[in-house]
């Protein structure tokens, strides 16, 4: 089999491509990414000599390479993205242009290139926010309501996905996931920004009362769920995929981090909160368990424990990604 994987030197796209890889040796991977900030090469360095593996440099929204690209794939698995949301708060236009432009062309070439099927990776972002007071969970009725610009393209992304279905019969289905972590996890996000901060001697930038809630699940988990997705999921279908955490605030996240590396709490440092952040976020994955089997493998505490110990092992990945372009973004979010 032969699978097209956009955004697989990203965070969650390269841990999917490895992790189909290790799974499924004899499978090919055509890896299509435009290597923006968020991309790294180096993450798929002990692919360079794998013959099942072609990366090729280049951009989602480029019609004519998408369509060639496409052409003798049997499925296409679209992890692309521009995922931060700080990032679409300061500059929402990329994140149009990719999300929802990029997807638009993939599912064009998909349906010209003979109906190929076509799983379109999610967030739990597009169903707003959750209150703290209440233990209700985001389920398959709940109705989209973004917040941010960036969930706000994903929802647009989404809803493109099912129209194609709908409209044209393009097999696909979708999956909303909770946040991720793990290895490879870009040091602009929550969980690895507080690891490698710390193990610089830096704060760790708390936003407001630090009481938000997310449902963290590893991302091996998350790999697990899209591959059955692929191989026994109903077409044309949603499935919400989500952690064992619910109800772990930050703040908790971050204690549990410095324990973990033995330092203190003077490190916490509040700062000013992100604009219309999402208050909790928490998913019922019944569906996904029942009908395909699927639940996730690794408890919060073990697996971000796993997480910590990757950090403290591959320095030199993260230092180098901590460096150069990083640092100008870095300084203009945490500047007041
Ligand atoms: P990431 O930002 O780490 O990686 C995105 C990758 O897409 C990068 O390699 C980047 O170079 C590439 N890319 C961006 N624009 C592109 C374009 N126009 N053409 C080709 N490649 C392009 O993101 P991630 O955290 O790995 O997220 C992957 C997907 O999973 C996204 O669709 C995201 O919305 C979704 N998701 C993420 C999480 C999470 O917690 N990180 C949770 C649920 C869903
Ligand atoms: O410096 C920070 N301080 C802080 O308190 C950062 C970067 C974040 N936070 C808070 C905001 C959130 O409540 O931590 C929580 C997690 O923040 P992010 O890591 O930015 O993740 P989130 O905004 O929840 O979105 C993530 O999960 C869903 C991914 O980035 C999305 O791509 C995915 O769709």
């Amino acid at each position: 089999m032969k699978l097209l994987i956009t955004g697989g030197a990203g965070f969650i796209g390269s841990n999917f491509v490895h992790y189909w890889l290790n799974n499924y040796p004899n499978d090919d991977i055509v890896n299509l990414d435009k290597l923006t900030y968020a991309g790294n090469l180096e993450t798929l360095k002990d692919l360079e000599n794998n013959p099942h593996h072609q990366f090729i440099h280049g951009d989602i929204c480029d019609t004519e390479l998408v369509n060639r690209v496409i052409e003798d794939v049997d499925i296409v698995v679209h992890f692309a993205a521009e995922s931060h949301v700080d990032r679409s708060i300061l500059d929402p236009t990329p994140f149009v242009k990719t999300n929802v432009e990029g997807t638009l062309v993939l599912l064009d070439a998909a349906l010209k290139n003979g109906k190929k099927r076509f799983h379109h990776i999610s967030t739990d972002e597009v169903f707003g926010a959750l209150s703290l007071d209440q233990n209700e969970k985001f389920d398959d009725n709940t109705p989209y309501n973004p917040h941010s610009p960036y969930a706000a393209s994903k929802a647009g992304s989404d809803h493109l996905v099912r129209a194609y279905y709908d409209t044209y019969q393009l097999p696909v289905t979708i999956s909303n996931c909770t946040n991720n972590y793990g290895p490879h996890h870009f040091p602009e996000k929550f969980i690895p920004l507080t690891i490698t901060n710390l193990m610089e001697g830096k704060k760790i930038p708390v936003y407001g009362d630090g009481l938000y809630v997310r449902d963290w699940l590893y991302v091996e988990d998350h790999c697990a769920a899209v591959d059955l997705i692929l191989q026994k999921g109903k077409i044309g279908k949603t499935y919400l995929i989500g952690g064992m955490n619910e109800g772990i605030s930050n703040i908790e996240v971050v204690k549990k981090i410095l324990k973990l590396l033995n330092k203190s709490e003077d490190s916490i440092e509040y700062v000013k909160d992100r604009p219309g952040h999402d208050r909790r976020y928490a998913i019922d994955w019944s569906t996904i368990h029942e009908e395909l089997g699927w639940s996730p493998k690794y408890s919060f505490d073990e697996a971000l424990e796993k997480t910590v110990k990757w950090f403290i092992e591959n320095e030199e990945w993260w230092k180098r990604v901590k460096s150069g372009a990083y640092l100008e973004y870095y300084n203009k979010q945490y500047s007041q």
